[in-house]
């Protein structure tokens, strides 16, 4: 049962470039569109995030002369998947769809704005030390239940999922609202990571 005062919806970075034609496009991305759009009605408040990258983003393959996207280098902070140019700040591409209710969500949280840093968490980057700043205003809110869906269910949904937990923040992925990236077996590993860590994976008829 969605609670109104304590429940948050966050829909994580449905934005053109995951969206199909896209720079980095999710299979099947679009497909959630609507679904989302009827779960985000429910929710008293809302959160978006907004994949936010400076041109020349460390986790762009296009930084990294002779590396194809979707190969793995290892940085400071650990491995990172090179990714296409994606959500370039202020490109048509990294515009959310407008069908999740831009006009009603209370906070947009933009991430992976750092150059030297990516963030596929909406709370911490993936320095593991930098926090968004999304657990303090939750708190602060009183917040305290965090339902999730969007793009893409391996990455941005599921690591936000596991630091939403590790924050301690109850955490409900919506899986039938996400998609997966499913780069070498990327999905499985965030599915059995989200079991672990006491994520509570729904389908949304299921929440009532
Ligand atoms: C994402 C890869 C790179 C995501 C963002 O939203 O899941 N994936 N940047
Ligand atoms: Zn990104």
């Amino acid at each position: 049962m969605i609670d109104p005062k304590s429940d948050v919806l966050v829909i994580v970075d449905m934005q053109h470039d995951f969206l199909p034609r896209g720079a980095l496009a999710v299979a099947d991305g679009d497909a959630i569109i609507p679904g989302i759009r009827a779960l985000a009605e429910r929710f008293d408040h809302l959160v978006l995030t907004q994949d936010w990258h400076p041109p020349g983003h460390l986790s762009f393959a296009s930084s990294h002369a002779g590396r194809a996207a979707f190969s793995v280098i290892d940085l400071d902070y650990g491995p990172q998947v090179l990714w296409p140019d994606h959500c370039v700040q202020g490109t048509q591409g990294a515009e959310i769809h407008p069908a999740m209710r831009l006009d009603a969500a209370e906070l947009i949280i933009r991430k992976g704005y750092r150059v030297g840093i990516d963030s596929y968490s909406a709370f911490l980057e993936a320095d593991r030390r930098t926090p968004t700043g999304l657990a303090g205003y939750l708190r602060e809110r009183g917040l305290s239940r965090v339902y999730l869906c969007g793009l893409a269910l391996d990455f941005c949904v599921g690591w936000s999922a596991l630091d939403a937990r590790a924050f301690g923040f109850d955490a409900i992925v919506v899986e039938d609202l996400s998609r997966a990236i499913d780069a070498d077996g990327s999905l499985q590993k965030a599915l059995a990571d989200m079991d672990r860590a006491g994520v509570t994976r729904v389908t949304s008829g299921a929440i009532s």
